[in-house]
């Protein structure tokens, strides 16, 4: 019986459509031996003998991919895959899908969440008010301030749909813009130094490439307002991160509510001693809703190329069909 790796942290234990859809298919269910994210070895190890890993954000390095052969399917649940070493995949004739317009209300919904606890002082208010204090002081307004969003690609654009309910005047960063949403939403697109300029919310929604890495550093937050907040819930990579920590030791920006870390788990990561961000655990995309779309989603690309279907819409190296054997 073929093997499925259900190797996501946040799947343990949840009996969810996704299971039954891979059990009916007739696959062997397969699981980590702890709820935590697997290191390069331990997944190296674990996917041993495994013919489709259902993938959280753990590392598929070249080691990993090289070291299992028998693996025809790395389905990311999820819609990020720079965890995936895509060339080795492909060379080695692995297929890897992802699970698009799954997950991007789930992440529009937590950037306003850390947006709102920027400006709201939510968790100084919350410790001070249970400390027996009561702090009460003027916040800042979301509605009239400009809110920046670095990539308008699904998750994107759902951040500006919530940012027109709020009153927030909207700035993008877009290579590939879909014109028919900039125009009916009044979205006004800049190039990246302009979007970095003038955003009092500035929001990374672009995905971690060689060229995006370290995209926020020292030069980039010297072009920010020192009132402005950063929100990343796009992967730590994009960030520099002790610049950025100098920058917020300085304020030389107001704040930053930062979702993700390069790396993860971050251990003790000097943003933790700063007082001015608000951080969450890579929590963004998973919702009660999203983790059961985007398993059931991977799941279904698994089911549907082990008898002989191409999902082309989750592929995302379509290089490798003419290799691609199940
Ligand atoms: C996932 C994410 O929840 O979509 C992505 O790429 O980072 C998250 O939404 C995460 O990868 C866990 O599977």
């Amino acid at each position: 019986m073929p093997k499925v790796l259900i190797a996501p942290s946040t799947l343990a234990k949840i009996e969810g459509p996704f299971l039954k859809a891979l059990r009916e298919a007739g696959f062997e269910l397969v699981f980590p031996e702890r709820a935590v994210q697997m290191t390069e070895d331990e997944l190296l190890k674990k996917l041993q003998g495994i013919s489709a890993s259902l993938a959280g954000s753990e590392p598929y390095t070249r080691r990993v991919i090289e070291a299992n052969p028998q693996l025809r399917v790395i389905a990311r649940a999820g819609v990020g895959y720079d965890a995936v070493d895509l060339a080795a995949a492909t060379e080695r004739g692995i297929a890897v899908t992802i699970c698009p317009g799954t997950n991007q209300d789930a992440v529009a919904e937590h950037t306003f969440t850390l947006m709102l606890a920027l400006a709201k002082g939510l968790i100084p208010q919350h410790l001070a008010t249970m400390d027996g204090k009561w702090p009460r002081g003027a916040t800042l307004p979301l509605r009239g301030r400009t809110l920046g969003i670095a990539g308008l690609g699904r998750i994107g654009k759902a951040v500006a749909l919530r940012g027109i309910a709020f009153g927030m005047p909207l700035l993008a960063y877009e290579p590939m813009p879909d014109m028919a949403f900039v125009q009916q939403h009044g979205i006004k697109l800049v190039p990246m130094d302009q979007l970095l300029a003038e955003s009092d919310y500035l929001t990374l929604h672009i995905p971690l490439t060689p060229e995006s890495r370290n995209l926020i550093c020292t030069r980039t937050i010297n072009l920010m307002k020192p009132t402005a907040f950063l929100i990343n819930t796009a992967r730590g990579g994009l960030v520099n991160e002790p610049e950025l920590y100098e920058a917020l030791k300085a304020r030389k920006i107001a704040g930053a509510g930062l979702d993700v870390f390069d790396q993860e788990p971050p251990g003790n990561n000097p943003f933790f001693t700063l007082d001015n961000v608000v951080v969450t655990p890579h929590a963004a995309g998973v919702d009660l809703q999203s983790r059961d779309d985007m398993a059931l989603a991977s799941a279904q690309s698994i089911v549907a190329l082990s008898v002989g279907g191409w999902p082309s819409h989750q592929i995302v190296n379509p290089d490798v069909r003419s290799r691609f054997k199940w």
